[in-house]
């Protein structure tokens, strides 16, 4: 079965002023579309390859198989986990994900400021996470390049800086639109995230 670009759980200029419709509707209608349609094409390459045993094939259907499957993952991630300001973006309740992030960040703004200057530093395209790790299933922050998954992290948010993303509205200021962007964050979510991995 081929995989289905997801249904935007909001409409194109919800995010507004945040992230403007017209970069909503390049960054869905046309990036996500072309890692959705991208991924499916390369994987029946591999298919056909791998019937004719044709390793350099393999090979490199591979690799247009884990960036166009890690864009459309890591936008399907990041689409759930914003919600436009007027539904409640930005707010988080109390419960255990803001218990978590007091212990083990201090406080929110903390958590919030960790998370943005390492999406900001991001060198080039790529993505800033929070997710867990390890056993004991601690908070962590970390950042990743182009479409690549944060290795060992359950994601829990995830902040798109691609320069698609955010250049036809802030043009080089990535960082006003990080800092904008945490109006908009759905933390429900992040918080079902963290629930559903326990
Ligand atoms: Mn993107």
């Amino acid at each position: 079965m081929p995989f289905v670009l997801p249904k935007l759980p909001f409409g194109l200029d919800e995010l507004e002023p945040v992230i403007s419709k017209e970069i909503m509707d390049v960054h869905y209608n046309k990036h996500h579309a072309a890692y959705c349609n991208n991924l499916n094409k390369a994987l029946d390459e591999l298919k056909q390859a791998e019937a004719k045993n044709d390793l350099d094939k393999i090979l490199s259907s591979q690799s247009t198989i884990s960036f166009n499957g890690g864009g459309f993952v890591n936008h399907s991630l990041f689409w759930e986990n914003l919600l436009p300001k007027a539904k409640g973006g930005g707010v988080l309740q109390e419960g255990e994900l803001k218990k978590k992030i007091i212990e083990e960040y201090g406080s929110v703004e903390k958590c919030i400021e960790l998370l943005t200057s390492i999406s900001v530093a991001v060198q080039g395209s790529g993505w800033g996470w929070l997710g867990l790790c390890g056993k004991g299933s601690h908070l962590h922050i970390t950042s990743s390049q182009n479409h690549k998954s944060p290795h060992g992290l359950k994601p829990l948010l995830c902040i798109d800086v691609w320069e698609h993303a955010y250049y036809l509205q802030y043009k080089n200021l990535r960082a006003d639109y990080v800092k904008n962007i945490w109006s908009v964050i759905n933390w429900k979510v992040v918080e079902d995230r963290l629930l559903a991995a326990n």
